[in-house]
């Protein structure tokens, strides 16, 4: 469908920017909920060192992170034991031992996935029902969590960003990897990308710059990054846009913009790769590579890969309709954010 870059007229954009920002503010976690999802990690950790005096328990996804949006309340925690071996099968076993520890130390609805691509067990924390997945030795998902929260530090926009395309993506049910759409994690990422992108750029391509001031090897893939971002506070200064402008900048791309047939997103390089260039062309088994985000660390995986012919479709018309609301509606935030 046709459409007319920049239409929209600059009144409008700056009343969308003020409602914008109004929301980003009420998504922010109360701090008491902070508070609660604090009680529960620390209720984790003391189970937890009892069976493994040497354990260390971090917190890892939105909570540590800065991007999570109220009444979201699940915290991502990751046990790590020094030494132990790293294959699926140790780890799967590690959960199934964890689900019984837990339901011991009380707590609800304990669900072990030890099958899963990435061992997990599933609870919730009984004294303030804070839902918690637990995995084990996921270093990978440790130092991810730093790289977007370094990004976080840099420019305020990734975060205004983030909520409002996190917020939207649960209203319209695109939110969930396991059934073919996109997670959290991945829009995050699409968030960062498109910073890299904007003209001047808001955000630098912090696994470009040098030295790599953060070094850590986690298994075959090589982390290193410049992380000094003190060094550079400031760098997307020269880019005036507003939250509304990228708002819209985001959804134009993934409706009209986007090269499906060929494009990957790549934050890593801060730019696009082929679908060639990663042998990302063909299905192989259930990855179908229709949707291709390059995660900044483990190369080989496309975090685009569960999304399948039907919910490609739903994904793409979500982009499209909810370019076509900012486009046409004189007032779109209700429209746009509509649950499905
Ligand atoms: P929510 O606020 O919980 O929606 P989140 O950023 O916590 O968003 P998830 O709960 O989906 O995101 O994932 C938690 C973290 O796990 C984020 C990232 O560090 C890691 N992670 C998730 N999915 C992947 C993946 N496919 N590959 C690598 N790391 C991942
Ligand atoms: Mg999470």
């Amino acid at each position: 469908k046709a459409y007319v870059p920049g239409a929209k007229p600059k009144a409008e954009l700056e009343a969308l920017d003020k409602e914008l920002l109004e929301l980003v503010a009420e998504l922010q976690p109360t701090p008491e909920e902070r508070q609660r999802q604090q009680d529960a990690l620390e209720a984790v950790r003391s189970a937890l060192v009892k069976r493994w005096p040497e354990c260390k328990v971090h917190l890892f996804g939105s909570t540590a992170n800065q991007l999570s949006i109220c009444n979201n309340n699940d915290i991502d925690v990751c046990l790590e034991l020094p030494g132990l071996p790293t294959d699926a099968n140790t780890k799967g076993e590690i959960v199934e031992e964890l689900g019984d520890l837990l339901m011991e130390a009380g707590m609800q609805n304990v669900l072990p996935l030890p099958k899963a691509r990435v061992p997990v067990v599933k609870f919730v924390v009984g004294d303030n029902s804070v839902k918690v997945d637990i995995t084990v030795n996921n270093i990978l998902a440790i130092v991810n969590t730093k790289l977007l929260a370094d990004y976080v530090k840099l420019d305020e926009r990734l975060l205004q960003l983030c909520c409002i395309v996190k917020h939207w993506a649960k209203r319209r049910q695109v939110n969930d990897s396991y059934r073919g759409t996109l997670s959290s994690y991945c829009y995050v990422l699409m968030c960062i990308h498109l910073l890299q992108q904007r003209q001047p750029a808001i955000l630098p391509c912090l696994q470009s710059l040098k030295p790599a001031t953060f070094q850590r090897t986690v298994g075959q893939w090589m982390c290193d990054y410049y992380d000094d971002v003190e060094q550079l506070k400031g760098f997307g200064s020269a880019n005036k846009e507003s939250l509304s402008e990228l708002v819209w900048a985001f959804f134009e791309h993934w409706a009209w913009k986007h090269d499906y047939n060929n494009a990957v997103v790549s934050v890593r390089t801060g730019g696009f790769l082929t679908k060639s260039q990663k042998e990302w062309t063909r299905r192989v088994g259930n990855e179908r590579h229709l949707v291709c985000i390059e995660d900044p660390f483990e190369l080989t995986h496309d975090l685009g890969r569960t999304v399948d012919r039907q919910t490609n479709g739903v994904l793409h018309k979500e982009f499209e309709r909810a370019a076509c609301v900012l486009r046409d509606l004189p007032s779109p935030l209700e429209k746009l954010l509509e649950p499905y």
